[in-house]
């Protein structure tokens, strides 16, 4: 064996490690990912309110359901406009293609809190969990939510 032929044989070893590496990251990383979730401030009285995230799956799925501490019930919504008016319908499941980045938002599709048990306000977190079905499995997903106040867009 050459010189030559040495080097580029564990050059060849080094990258099949690298591949190794990455792939055990991809299947180690968390399948499901959650990003700038956030929660609208509730005025005094109000009871429901309105959770907006992004969340991508690598796999196919769909999120089922919403559970939080900080309310009764949460529900995923769907909005939409008719006759010139919005409404929201309560969805039973949102699918999350895989590998594309769906999105929760004012105006959009969202989750919907009912009977918080205390105001929402700006500056803190609440927390909730994504109940993702995912190959035949349900699996729970810890999302933090930052409050924002009312004026403030996203
Ligand atoms: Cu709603």
């Amino acid at each position: 064996m050459t010189n030559n032929t040495k080097s580029l044989s564990r050059c060849a070893f080094a990258a099949a490690g690298l591949w190794l590496l990455i792939l055990s990251e991809t299947v180690m990383a968390a399948s499901v990912e959650v990003t700038d979730a956030w929660a609208r401030a509730t005025m005094p009285g109000q009871s429901v309110a309105g959770v907006y995230l992004h969340v991508k799956s690598t796999l196919r799925a769909r999120l089922v359901g919403i559970k939080s501490g900080s309310a009764k019930t949460a529900e995923i919504h769907s909005m939409s406009q008719e006759n010139g008016v919005m409404k929201m319908r309560k969805l039973d499941f949102l699918d999350l293609p895989p590998g594309e980045t769906v999105t929760l938002e004012p105006r959009g599709n969202h989750v919907m809190l009912f009977d918080i048990r205390k105001p929402l306000q700006a500056g803190e977190r609440i927390k909730l969990t994504l109940v993702i079905e995912q190959e035949g499995k349900k699996i729970n997903v810890p999302v933090t939510a930052a409050v924002r106040a009312l004026t403030e867009q996203h």
